[in-house]
């Protein structure tokens, strides 16, 4: 079986961009592979965190993925902290990493520009510019072949192709080469109230995102909310942004082609277009938040499941460390 790796940020809210774009090829994932998946706290640390909050995080992190249907049985599921391996790996990496390649990296532009500190080099954690070399240590310890991400997260991934082949040229063959996966529809949803910015968390307005949590009638508001293009057609089209978002939307949660929607409303309005897909956001995410809402409330299981991936994932992670150590001559 393959080996597949995929991680999430416990930073508060997951939305449908997340679910669609990461969570539910993981879920896929995990029948034909032999799955990875985590909570990345000490990625979610590059920005500032308040503990309590992190550590409740965690916890809806980890039911958030069982509730979407992660199993932790043919999954192993943990928390990034509880694994030192991954910041042992992150500081060998750092070695070979260039801080030019780091600093062509898009998201690490656009989040230190959006904290929007008064000096750059005040303000900006070390943290944020490294995040994307503890991503390749995540990826790479666990000779990871594919990793299933969301657009927006594929150039990390070929950063941590470009150390593993960098590290293998010098030190001798150590780590698998890994593959993104990025599934062909639905790998960037944009926002609901921008449709040329991507759902994203960070997000200056929650009109913007469907969170898991949303109650059926806030998915209702924010749906009928959503902008529009001008035109009246239910087309997807390359100049109106937001229509063929909705429609991509409308066609991962029904499971239909986007052509059949279209055909559906010939000579329709938005307004019944938007009805309908809210009633279809509402149906694929009501028994997902039932299941999430079940597993929130027995944190003794949630812990337990945690610890085991934690376990799990320790042994495999020592083993390739050992190896790497030996590679680097540091082993007397
Ligand atoms: P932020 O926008 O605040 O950086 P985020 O919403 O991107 O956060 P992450 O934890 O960074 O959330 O991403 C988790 C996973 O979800 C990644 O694989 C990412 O590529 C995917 N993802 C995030 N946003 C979207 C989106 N709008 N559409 C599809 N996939 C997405
Ligand atoms: N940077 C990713 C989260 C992440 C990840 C990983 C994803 C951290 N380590 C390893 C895949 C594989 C993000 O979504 N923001």
């Amino acid at each position: 079986m393959k080996k597949s790796l995929t991680a999430i940020q416990p930073s508060g809210i997951l939305h449908l961009g997340n679910l669609i774009g990461a969570i539910e090829p993981a879920v896929q994932l995990q029948e034909t592979s032999q799955l990875s998946m985590f909570i990345v706290d000490y990625h979610a640390m590059t920005v500032p965190q308040k503990p309590v909050e992190l550590r409740k995080n965690i916890l809806f992190a980890a039911a958030a993925y069982l509730g979407c249907g992660i199993d932790p049985v043919k999954t192993t599921m943990f928390q990034q902290s509880r694994i030192s391996e991954h910041t042992e790996l992150a500081w060998i990496l750092n070695c070979v990493a260039k801080i030019g390649e780091l600093e062509r990296m898009t998201q690490y532009k656009d989040k230190s520009q959006k904290l929007n500190v008064k000096s750059q080099s005040e303000g900006v954690s070390v943290g944020l510019f490294d995040y994307p070399v503890l991503m390749a240590a995540d990826i790479l310890l666990y000779d990871t072949e594919v990793v299933p991400v969301g657009e927006d997260q594929k150039q990390h991934v070929e950063l941590a192709r470009d150390l593993a082949e960098r590290f293998n040229k010098q030190f001798g063959e150590t780590f698998v080469i890994p593959e993104p996966k990025i599934r062909a529809e639905g790998a960037r949803i944009m926002g609901l109230d921008d449709a040329t910015k991507k759902m994203s968390k960070s997000a200056t307005s929650a009109k913007s995102y469907i969170s898991l949590m949303d109650e059926s009638d806030v998915i209702r508001k924010k749906i009928m909310s959503a902008v529009t293009d001008s035109g009246t057609e239910i087309r997807t089209d390359r100049n109106r942004p937001a229509i063929t978002n909705l429609l991509t939307i409308f066609s991962i949660v029904t499971r239909r082609s986007v052509e059949s929607i279209e055909h559906s409303y010939v000579g329709k309005g938005y307004g019944d277009f938007k009805k309908d897909l809210a009633e279809a956001v509402v149906s694929y995410l009501d028994p997902i938040r039932a299941k999430i809402q079940t597993y929130l409330a027995d944190e003794t299981e949630l812990k337990h499941i945690l610890n085991d991936g934690a376990e799990r994932a320790k042994k495999q992670a020592q083993f390739k460390m050992h190896r790497i150590r030996q590679k680097l001559g540091i082993t007397l």
